[in-house]
């Protein structure tokens, strides 16, 4: 029998956590190492000799090391998964698939780290305009995604989904969504919450504390 799979977590992040909503809707379990990225534990020798990236997700299954929530997420699937539901299988899915993952990955994942930094390391006492005009060009990209659609890649919903909207989840407070302007990607978070197992029990409390966080943050830093 395989051991249990390690996954080096911090649970605020939004990369482990579209992680452990995968593995729970595949039904694996994992064993939890926690990393406080606040303590720059990601920073240690042990960890950067798994990981030159020092970042979180990181997964070890039976000794094979892997890290990005997208390459773990895709990996887990098409290992595990009984079928191709989460990511299909069909090239042309697969395909569209990928191209939101990697959207979620290279654009919108980057636009909320950098915001971060500047709030929680930089000292930041607000969110500027060339901090967000780049959140609201994504936005635009993303109504456009789900012109067509109910779920970024047609009518069911896949991982992309479940990353894109957990990285959504923490941009909007940052740069808050609009009804006139972003009714498709409202309809679709609020879609993304009731039909995706897992996903508010995952996520709810965490988008919430971050909102409160930034906020709090952001007064602490004028003070100083
Ligand atoms: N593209 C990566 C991003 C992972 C990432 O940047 N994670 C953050 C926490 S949310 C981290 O570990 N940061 C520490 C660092 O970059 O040194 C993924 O999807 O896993």
């Amino acid at each position: 029998m395989s051991k249990k799979m390690i996954l080096y977590n911090f649970d605020p992040s939004s990369p482990v956590r579209a992680v452990k909503i995968v593995a729970k809707i595949l039904g694996l379990e994992l064993e939890l190492r926690d990393v406080n990225l606040l303590e720059h534990e990601h920073l240690a020798e042990s960890f950067l000799k798994l990981n030159p990236e020092h970042t979180v997700p990181t997964l070890i299954d039976n000794g094979f090391v892997i890290w990005d929530s997208h390459a773990i997420c895709t990996y887990l699937i098409d290992k595990y998964g009984e079928d191709d539901a989460l990511y299909p299988k069909d090239l042309q899915l697969r395909a569209r698939c990928n191209q939101r993952l990697f959207f979620d990955a290279a654009s919108l994942f980057p636009r909320l780290f950098a915001c971060g930094y500047h709030v929680f390391f930089h000292g930041g006492t607000e969110i500027t305009k060339d901090k967000t005009d780049p959140m609201y060009s994504a936005y635009e990209i993303l109504e456009a995604f789900l012109a067509e659609d109910p779920f970024l890649v047609g009518n069911n919903f896949t991982i992309a989904d479940i990353c894109v909207a957990l990285t959504l989840s923490y941009l909007v407070t940052y740069a808050p969504l609009k009804e006139d302007k972003h009714s498709k990607i409202l309809a679709w978070l609020n879609r993304v919450d009731q039909t995706i197992p897992f996903f508010a029990e995952f996520n709810t409390k965490f988008k919430n504390n971050f909102h409160e966080s930034v906020l709090s943050t952001l007064e602490k830093n004028k003070q100083i």
